[in-house]
């Protein structure tokens, strides 16, 4: 199973240590073909993020997130990166996804992720950190 997931960049780094467990649980379930997005050494300013190298980056992920059978996303640090990702995905058919968002963030999802829930191929999960393992779990057992 290829799985893509989908975290801040640019967006901001603090979900940072939660996108590296969640990657970390990830494994389990299939090869992860978005690893960077919890490396410690990807930061929201990286040297290298020149405009040059932005098209390489868009075409390699949208590349990836063609070749991905389901899409998981941590949502709850806004980033316009993902949200692309998940417009994009959501025109791909057959793709299941996940987006997870913390309520404890103080923040409101926007309405053009959870406006389309459909609680099927596009699932919103609220959630809590302690959580995390149980619901992936859940989910991919969904799929079999
Ligand atoms: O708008 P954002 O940067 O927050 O978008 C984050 C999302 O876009 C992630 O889910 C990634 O899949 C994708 N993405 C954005 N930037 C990159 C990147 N390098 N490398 C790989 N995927 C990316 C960014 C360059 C860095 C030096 C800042």
């Amino acid at each position: 199973m290829k799985i893509y997931f989908c975290g801040s960049i640019r967006g901001g780094r603090s979900d940072l240590q939660l996108y590296q467990r969640i990657v970390h649980e990830l494994h389990k379930y299939g090869s992860v073909l978005t690893e960077h997005v919890g490396s410690a050494e990807l930061s929201d300013t990286g040297e290298e993020g020149t405009t040059g190298d932005d098209r390489d980056i868009h075409d390699r992920d949208v590349d990836w997130l063609q070749q991905s059978d389901v899409v998981v996303a941590e949502v709850t640090q806004p980033s316009l990166g993902v949200g692309y990702e998940l417009g994009r995905a959501v025109d791909m058919k057959k793709k299941k996804m996940l987006c997870l968002f913390r309520p404890s963030s103080g923040r409101t999802l926007s309405a053009m992720i959870r406006g389309a829930a459909d609680g099927e191929r596009f699932l919103v999960r609220d959630y809590s950190e302690d959580e995390l393992e149980k619901i992936l779990e859940e989910f991919f057992s969904s799929l079999k």
